[in-house]
């Protein structure tokens, strides 16, 4: 098997200086010519082969200074074009090759869709579109010429500026773009169709104009505005916060309906899933808006993080995207609530990025070998990625980190580097050693960190004794000691902050303990009573903990912690205990399960609180987070029952109080995406969806919520209970819901979401229905995601049934869609990253899914090396 390895990693022989390309765009046949300005670099041997990367390119001239090449001085194959001995100087290789984007349903390189021209490029598309030195450390200037017909394709774009357009002959018409920055061949784009758009300008701090524009199908124009909103305010936040002002005369968006990825950076022109673009009420939820915000956010932050400063070589890929997403995370934090962000992201980081790293797809935020780099793009390197750069910011400080990020801008723009020269800035700003600290980036696994405390009344002496450990993952048997950084606070017997005297025995600031050694005791002097510790406070770093607080201890927590995230993180730690209980077998605790509905009750009522918390907050933990905590023989069948029985006991003796809730929560006020009534609607629709499950009544609430509903928030919020739950009216609501929006395929991937998160157990029959229609889209990313990919990972108990059917139409569908689109199949087998840890039947099960899958001699290389990594 082909495996590349970081430490193989060499430059090119040859650097490409500037690129020309002239696109001859029509139905069935693009043409490409390629200008490409080479020279070879210092050290290169005189006539060393220069390889380029191709695919599925049909190579029709090829000359060098304009002297067409004979046979034997290049060789093409399905991977590439050498040119056997290219001149030792400075030279131009042309090239004309055709391509066929409408066949192209790989949807990398440029394909067509539903009618529009587009590309994706990253990581390794461009090489379908031209011969090229397709990697990221080599970065040209790109000059891009386009010809259409003027009716199909009236819009044309490109990377940079617009430097020329005009009429031909034959309804024909061209443009001509020109970026001037310097930059690898994945940031390349180009779109070409019949669009509408909207408009707009931003002024930038140092008064460059810059202009804006959305482009998208007719007819969705209006649908775009927020985006827009969402854009000029990430160009504003960028300038305020990280001291970056964009530097291009034009900033263009697309969307397009069939996409693999969310979105993509490409300089100048992004483009985007239209589910990340498109919003009005009556279709896009709350969480659509918020998704909106943040994806137009992230790809705009890339700019800088990213395209400014790329990366060498894919290995790196964390150093643009862990950083841009921890740039994203602080933008929502900024412009809606620091604490709720902050909770939602750490459920994002244990139901994505934990289960990976605790599976055979474990694998480090700075990998050092792949087979294909595509199954890279993880919530590893993104989410944990992020972990990390907010641990460096809350090692350093805000101050100390943000002198780190001015000295990365101003040393390392227009480069493509490392996370190494990514850590010297931060070094050589704040004079520290990070040596330690880049264990992060080079290991797999969550910490588990264990914590216990005792407190000696006599000598007023609170000992806390704290240490590490990292399990094996696949590839890494050892591990090393991590620094970690673990905010606390100590909290007296009244709720107030407790101080200190004295503190011996470890590493200890004003309001955080960095653990560096596998283990510390530390020794607190003049401890006046005995505290109760809230540690790891907003997370402060991305481990498991455990500790020997009791479930008062929790509750008591819950009430007091300053610190809002420990007090959500508080009473989830009281219900997962309660549960990983139940599931062993064990006597239900009463006290603590009344203590429990006595707290939830208390947070409903807390006028302190804000909505959006409270909605976090009056829930328990998922059944993931459950299997994981047992992590070994899990069944998830008995997970999920005794969750739902908690959930009874814990909110039944509460309905009367939440129902008043929910009826006082309601507004008549014109829908908005803003912070107030998003946490609004989140609290009320949280309600409805306990009710569901903890009332007799529950059912009948969420289908009258469902037929009054005016915003999809609200409609879809009781689809999914009523859907999930597999209530009596879910097929009718369903049904209703699938003819209200017919015709809009965003709707109509919510309607797939919810028919594959069914409980019951007729879901998979359902399900194999709905794909069997001729009219289902088999090749759109999105409806393949929402309905299989939703099972996969949203539907534990389904997926995981002990007759092994859900395992096998997973493969079966795998086996399908990885001839057409081997990304999107490749991503749904990530589902299977569990088995290991379940019980022995459907382990079995689930192998011998796998192993059948394997017996497939044609799977592509995305599929077949997730396939590899799972069966270990
Ligand atoms: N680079 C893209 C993003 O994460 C993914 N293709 O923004
Ligand atoms: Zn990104």
């Amino acid at each position: 098997e082909h495996t590349i390895y970081l430490k193989d990693y060499a430059p090119t022989p040859y650097r490409i200086v500037s690129v020309d390309l002239d696109f001859k765009i029509a139905p069935d046949t693009t043409r490409v010519r390629a200008q490409l300005t080479i020279e070879p670099r210092e050290g290169t041997e005189p006539g060393a082969p220069l390889a380029l990367d191709g695919e599925e390119l049909k190579l029709e001239e090829i000359a060098i200074d304009g002297a067409p090449l004979v046979l034997s001085a290049y060789a093409a194959d399905a991977t590439g074009l050498t040119v056997i001995a290219p001149p030792a100087r400075r030279f131009v290789l042309e090239t004309l090759v055709s391509i066929t984007p409408e066949t192209n349903t790989k949807l990398m390189g440029l394909y067509r869709s539903s009618d529009v021209w587009c590309t994706q490029c990253e990581p390794e598309g461009f090489r379908r579109i031209t011969y090229y030195l397709d990697r990221p450390d080599v970065l040209a200037t790109f000059k891009v010429r386009m010809t259409a017909d003027e009716t199909l394709a009236p819009v044309l774009l490109a990377n940079g500026n617009l430097v020329a357009r005009g009429s031909l002959d034959n309804g024909q018409h061209f443009a001509v773009w020109e970026d001037p920055f310097p930059k690898p061949a994945y940031l390349f784009a180009l779109v070409a169709g019949d669009l509408g758009s909207i408009t707009d300008t931003y002024t930038t701090g140092s008064g460059r104009k810059v202009d804006l524009a959305i482009y998208c199908a007719h007819g969705k124009e209006e649908q775009c505005a927020w985006a827009m909103d969402s854009l000029k305010r990430s160009m504003a936040w960028d300038e305020k916060r990280f001291g970056r002002e964009y530097d291009l005369d034009v900033f263009n968006i697309v969307a397009v309906s069939d996409f693999n990825f969310g979105a993509m950076e490409n300089k100048g022109l992004n483009i985007f899933n239209d589910r990340l673009v498109f919003a009005k009420p009556e279709t896009a939820t709350d969480a659509d808006y918020e998704n909106i915000e943040r994806v137009i956010a992230h790809e705009y932050f890339h700019n800088w993080t990213g395209n400014r400063i790329t990366c060498r070589d894919w290995f790196q890929l964390c150093l643009k995207e862990g950083l841009t997403v921890y740039r994203d995370q602080e933008f929502t934090s900024d412009e809606r609530s620091r604490s709720v962000k902050r909770i939602s992201d750490v459920l994002t980081l244990r139901s994505a990025q934990f289960p990976e790293d605790a599976g055979p797809l474990a694998h480090p935020p700075r990998p050092d070998q792949y087979r294909e780099i595509n199954n890279f793009y993880t919530p590893t390197v993104y989410e944990k990625g992020a972990e990390v750069v907010r641990m460096l910011a809350t090692l350093l400080g805000e101050a100390g980190f943000r002198k780190g990020m001015d000295l990365y801008f101003e040393r390392h723009d227009g480069e493509a580097t490392t996370i190494e020269a990514f850590l010297k800035v931060f070094e050589d700003a704040n004079e520290v050693d990070l040596g330690q600290f880049k264990t992060w980036y080079l290991e797999a696994g969550t910490p588990k960190v264990t914590v216990s405390d005792t407190y000696d009344a006599e000598s007023q002496t609170y000992r806390l004794s704290i240490n590490q450990e990292t399990a094996p993952t696949p590839g890494q048997p050892e591990k090393a000691d991590r620094v970690i950084p673990v905010a606390f606070g100590l909290i007296g017997p009244n709720g107030s902050p407790m101080g200190w005297k004295g503190v011996s025995g470890g590493e200890v600031r004003e309001d955080m303990i960095v653990l560096r050694d596998k283990s510390a005791e530390m020794t607190f002097t003049g401890v006046a009573s005995k505290p109760v510790p809230s540690l790891l406070r907003g997370f402060s770093a991305p481990v498991n903990l455990a500790t020997n607080l009791t479930q008062n201890d929790r509750l008591f927590l819950a009430q007091h912690d300053s610190d809002p995230f420990n007090r959500w993180q508080a009473l989830q730690d009281v219900g997962l205990a309660l549960i990983v209980d139940a599931v062993a077998g064990n006597e239900a605790d009463e006290a603590a399960i009344l203590a429990l509905s006595a707290a939830m009750s208390d947070t409903l009522a807390n006028n302190s609180l804000d909505d959006a918390f409270k909605a976090l907050a009056l829930n328990l933990p998922d059944e993931q987070l459950v299997g994981r905590t047992i992590g070994k023989d899990v069944d998830p069948a008995a997970i999920h029952t005794a969750r739902k029985a908690l959930l009874k006991a814990v909110f039944g003796p509460l309905v009367d109080r939440m129902y008043t809730a929910y009826a006082t929560l309601a507004s008549e006020a014109p829908y908005a995406p803003t912070t107030e009534q998003t946490g609004r609607r989140a609290l009320r629709n949280r309600l409805m969806a306990l009710m569901v499950t903890a009332s007799p009544n529950g059912p009948a609430l969420a289908a009258d919520q469902y037929r009054h509903a005016t915003n999809m928030t609200d409609r879809f919020a009781a689809l999914v209970a009523a859907g999930v739950a597999w209530t009596a009216d879910a097929a009718a609501l369903l049904a209703d819901f699938r003819l209200r929006f017919a015709g809009d395929p965003l709707v109509f991937d919510k309607w797939l979401a919810v028919n594959a998160r069914a409980e019951d157990e007729g879901v998979l029959s359902r399900i194999e229905i709905i794909l069997d229609d001729p009219a289902f889209p088999k090749n759109n990313p999105n409806r393949l995601r929402s309905l299989v990919g939703s099972f996969a990972m949203g539907n534990p108990v389904q997926f995981t049934r002990a007759d092994g059917a859900g395992f096998r139409f997973v493969t079966q569908f795998v086996a399908d869609v990885d001839t057409r689109n081997p990304q999107v199949a490749a991503r749904v087998l990530t589902g299977f990253r569990i088995w290991p840890m379940l019980e022995a039947t459907r382990r079995e099960a689930a192998r011998e899914a796998l192993v059948t899958l394997k017996e497939n001699e044609n799977l592509s290389r995305n599929t077949s090396d997730i396939l590899a990594r799972m069966l270990g």
